[in-house]
């Protein structure tokens, strides 16, 4: 029985009952089928459970519901010269580059991803800083770019690296050290059909101040996760590679990578 009672979690054997827990050491072969049929279906049961909560939809709400005013957080308006020259054409000639484990690397305009078919999604966004605003975001799946670009099979995470170095609030301590803002969320979420790169919020362009030209909308988590200023998104098998490895700019700073509501 040793040899068999490592593969078997608690609920296993509880769920299995006695029948298994007494059969002889003469019954091991057709034990050891047993277990491996038991672990089968946990796992099974596991995957499903796990990918049935994260695959759930986000609350949606209706336009009687819309914020009469949504904060605007974090960054208000990114400094950097690279994002000044954006905003001062207007983002004629900004990109959104998808790069990494792909083999379509691509470089999209404003107006090539604003004429791809777009979803709209009335949500409440939720910051830990204890405040919440419902909005309407539009804008095309994740899922439809990365389509298009073709992810490696060896493909785990979308890195999205904004345009702000974000160095803290003084009016909150300022005590964070400044550093390019991103964020990065696994495949499940990268597919989850509430996922989009919002261009438009209530009905009109994204402002300024809520993140354009495109946001990340990922409705099953917190605030801090809508990364504004998107201009590329990697994908990586690792997220060692950025910032202090942990995954994004306030996951880096203690916040939990997954920050499901
Ligand atoms: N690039 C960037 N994205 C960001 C932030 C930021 O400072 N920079 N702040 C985050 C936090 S904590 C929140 S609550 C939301 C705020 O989005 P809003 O300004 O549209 O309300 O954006 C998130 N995404
Ligand atoms: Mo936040």
């Amino acid at each position: 029985m040793s040899l068999i009672l490592p593969h078997l979690s608690r609920r296993g054997l509880f769920g299995l009952g006695g029948g298994l827990l007494l059969a002889g050491c003469d019954d091991l072969a057709r034990t050891e089928k047993l277990t491996r049929i038991v672990k089968s279906a946990e796992d099974a049961s596991r995957g499903f459970q796990r990918f049935a909560g994260r695959d759930a939809l986000a609350q949606e709400f209706s336009r009687a519901d819309l914020s009469p005013h949504f904060k605007v957080n974090g960054t208000q308006e990114p400094v950097e010269a690279a994002y000044q020259a954006h905003k001062a054409e207007n983002f004629a000639n900004w990109r959104l580059a998808i790069t990494g484990l792909v083999n379509n690397p691509m470089s999209l305009s404003l107006a090539q991803l604003t004429a791809m078919p777009a979803r709209t999604q009335i949500t409440r966004h939720d910051c830990v800083e204890g405040w919440s605003a419902i909005g309407e975001w539009t804008g095309p799946q994740l899922a439809t770019l990365l389509k298009a670009a073709n992810m490696k099979t060896n493909a785990r995470y979308v890195v999205f690296k904004c345009a702000d170095n974000y160095g803290g609030e003084a009016s909150k301590g300022g005590a964070q050290s400044s550093s390019l803002y991103y964020e990065s969320i696994d495949l499940i979420d990268a597919f989850h059909p509430q996922t989009i790169l919002a261009t438009r919020m209530n009905g009109a362009p994204l402002s300024v101040g809520h993140g354009a030209p495109v946001r990340l909308r990922v409705e099953r988590q917190l605030g801090y996760k809508q990364a504004k200023y998107v201009m590329g998104l990697d994908i990586v098998d690792s997220l060692a590679g950025y910032g202090r490895g942990k995954g994004g700019y306030w996951e880096d700073r203690g916040y939990e990578w997954y920050a499901g509501i």
